[in-house]
């Protein structure tokens, strides 16, 4: 690991993982993985920010562990670990919260899509999820965040919380960057493409999961909204549904929106929208069969966990000390 630069990145346990997280973060995290000295993470603490049914999430995060394997991700190479196991994220992220302002926390668009969602449940730890990502991914003086999209907004924020607290007690966090897919970092609903695809939409039919069964997944895209100007075209604006499906299969299928628009050229949504199904059934296929493979072998996948979990702990205790000591806490 000596000499190589660090990555940090996690998804929530929230959900079953779609498609949009495997092509808005998991599919980078393994090209990622060779170059760079990686810590990836199933982000449980952020998961209860919305109530969670207790046995689904033990289940989830397992299943995530096992579906972050089968997506390439090779323990050996990769610390991949649970948030929970971990200490010192609870640690850090108390502190960080008394470097992280009020107003800041205001702003954050998921804290407002998400409050007004679950007005029943506005917690403070929805509101303050953005320190506890900062403790995150500051432990690890990680150089690079792979995210998608929607989660640039927090990595900004890490780095003016990380900003704060270095110019108050010197060069303590290094200052990470975010690094957002050129394709693939906002794939939306397939009901409704004005919305991104969520682990946790109340409409499954807009999703397209990892562990999906091939005609399923076929019949979601059949469904795809689309439009009715039947052209199969990259207009992002004016075609929404038809454009983030050229999205998914100019990745799924490694080709450009012009090949794409040629392929389609004087044909209708009929023959596109299956052909897209067809590349991400193709594409999912052997993710989902080692997922499945690995989930039945529970004591290796308990073997990964415990073995990231020493690993990252070990990192993230030496970043933790410092900080305590510049804070003034007493040495232990
Ligand atoms: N639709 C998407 N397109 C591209 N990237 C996406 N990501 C999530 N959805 C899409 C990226 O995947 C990672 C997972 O993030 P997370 O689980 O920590 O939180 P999230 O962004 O809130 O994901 P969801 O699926 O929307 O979860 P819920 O429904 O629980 O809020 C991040 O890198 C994210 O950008």
């Amino acid at each position: 690991m000596e000499g190589k630069r660090t990555i940090f990145s996690g998804i929530q346990p929230s959900g079953e993982l779609t498609l949009g997280s495997y092509l808005g973060a998991i599919k980078n995290w393994v090209e990622l993985s060779e170059e760079y000295n990686c810590y990836y993470c199933i982000v449980d603490m952020h998961a209860i920010t919305v109530r969670q049914n207790p046995a689904e999430l033990r289940k989830r995060t397992l299943e995530q562990l096992a579906q972050y394997i089968a997506c390439g991700l090779d323990p050996k190479k990769n610390t991949i670990f649970i948030q929970s196991h971990v200490s010192a994220h609870a640690e850090l992220a108390w502190i960080l919260n008394c470097y992280t302002m009020y107003g800041e926390l205001s702003r954050m668009t998921q804290f407002k899509d998400k409050s007004s969602r679950n007005a029943e449940n506005i917690n403070a730890g929805l509101f303050t999820y953005p320190a506890l990502m900062a403790a995150d991914i500051l432990l690890y003086q990680s150089d690079l965040v792979p995210v998608g999209d929607d989660q640039k907004q927090h990595v900004e924020l890490t780095r003016d919380i990380a900003q704060r607290f270095n110019s108050v007690y010197g060069e303590v966090f290094k200052m990470p960057e975010p690094f957002i897919p050129k394709v693939g970092a906002r794939i939306m609903s397939l009901t409704s493409p004005e919305n991104k695809m969520s682990k946790s939409d109340k409409d499954p039919g807009g999703c397209i999961y990892l562990m999906q069964k091939p005609e399923d997944i076929m019949r979601s895209f059949k469904r795809a909204v689309t439009d009715s100007d039947r052209k199969v075209k990259y207009d992002p604006v004016s075609k929404p549904g038809v454009s983030n499906l050229m999205t998914i299969y100019s990745v799924a299928a490694n080709k450009s929106y012009d090949e794409i628009e040629a392929e389609f050229e004087g044909k209708g949504y009929g023959d596109f929208k299956p052909a897209v199904g067809e590349a991400v059934v193709e594409l999912l296929r052997p993710i989902r069969e080692e997922a499945e493979r690995l989930l039945k072998d529970k004591n290796y996948l308990v073997s990964v966990y415990k073995e990231g979990a020493e690993r990252a702990s070990r990192a993230a205790t030496r970043t933790l000390r410092k900080v305590c000591k510049k804070v003034g806490f007493v040495d232990r």
